[in-house]
């Protein structure tokens, strides 16, 4: 019998926040980007998600020289702490140039602008040490469906998918699909697209996914079969763990928050199909409340590495005999009062 994974954990900077929403200003007192390496060890991370300009501030406004300048200040800085830089994604939703989208845009000029950004995205990673390139999509759009060929996006898509495959032989693409939010209707909205554009690709086996528990939920699908899909494909790259109340804004809430059932299930599929293996990080996307005060403001990072954790525990003491017994006899009814007792602690 193979040895129960270990797991590794990542987040990205942005997780520690200062509390702004569309409705209201900051609420905590900015941490120093820069500090915030120093915190992951002690709270049980060894990954670090990147957004290139996370990586590199300001990078649109500096030459190629200071880039690489400042890429390498922050592999030492990794080096020194001792973590592992997980991907880093292309920001392409802040500049001007992307406001009605970046590789999907009608304009030529900006989609210019979204390709040089993502070769630089690329260099970054590589001078960091990381081999993943993570695309969130998230202008790739519509607030309206006249205002764009949808064909021709998804060829424009799929075209962005191989020139990054062919600037850079090493590396690998992460689709991170969201239905919505920016955009109204998002051209790659779940893990059955993005898996669909991978193997459309010239080298499929460097297109992959990395799912968000919120943004499969925001689809109206179950995160953990969105997880088993991919698995299935070997594409998953990697997971953003978080939770949502329903359809409405994109919450990030704490693993485990709105349905514990739903997280014990993305949990056991993870852990049935071997995720992690390989080196793949327990990624977490999620938000503090905007009511919690402190700075920096860490406890909801702790909190669902604990709940997965404790989730873990009860995938791997799930009486799988029990299971297969109640799915022989077709007995779901007994297989869901002991999977809920299971979980109550009361079985
Ligand atoms: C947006 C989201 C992003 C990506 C990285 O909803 O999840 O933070 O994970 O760009
Ligand atoms: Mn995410």
């Amino acid at each position: 019998m193979t040895a129960p994974t270990t797991y590794r954990f990542s987040f990205g900077p942005w997780n520690i926040s200062e509390g702004a929403d569309p409705f209201g200003p900051d609420v905590r007192a900015a941490f120093p980007h820069d500090r915030k390496f120093a915190l992951y060890k002690s709270l049980g991370f060894d990954g670090v998600q990147f957004h290139d300009d996370d990586v590199v501030p300001g990078l649109d406004q500096l030459t190629a020289a200071q880039i690489a300048q400042r890429a390498g200040e922050v592999n030492q800085t990794l080096r020194n702490e001792g973590l592992v830089p997980e991907f880093v994604a292309p920001r392409l939703w802040f500049a001007p140039q992307t406001i009605d989208g970046a590789y999907t845009s009608n304009s030529a000029s900006d989609r210019a602008y979204a390709w040089e950004r993502t070769r630089k995205c690329v260099d970054i990673a590589r001078a960091i040490g990381s081999r993943a390139i993570v695309l969130w999509l998230a202008r790739e759009g519509t607030y309206l469906r006249e205002s764009k060929d949808a064909r021709l996006a998804y060829e424009r898509l799929l075209a962005t998918v191989n020139q990054i495959l062919a600037y850079d032989r090493e590396v690998e693409i992460w689709i991170e699909p969201k239905p919505n939010e920016p955009t109204d209707l998002a051209y790659v909205p779940t893990t059955g697209h993005a898996v669909a554009l991978a193997y459309a690709s010239t080298d499929h086996k460097r297109v992959k996914t990395v799912i968000e528990s919120a943004h499969a939920l925001l689809a109206n699908l179950d995160p953990s079969d969105e997880m088993a899909f991919a698995l299935a494909h070997d594409k998953l790259g990697s997971v953003h763990l978080n939770d949502q109340n329903g359809l409405k804004y994109d919450q990030d809430k704490n693993f485990g928050a709105a349905n514990l059932r739903a997280a014990f299930n993305q949990v056991r599929v993870l852990d049935e199909n071997g995720y992690g293996r390989r080196g793949e990080f327990v990624g977490l996307d999620v938000k503090t409340m905007r009511t919690q005060a402190g700075s920096p403001v860490v406890d909801h990072l702790k909190s669902s590495r604990r709940l997965f954790l404790h989730l873990l525990e009860k995938v791997r003491t799930y009486d799988r005999a029990r299971v297969e017994d109640c799915r022989a006899r077709r007995d779901y009814e007994a297989l869901e009062l002991y999977t809920l007792e299971h979980l109550l602690g009361v079985s």
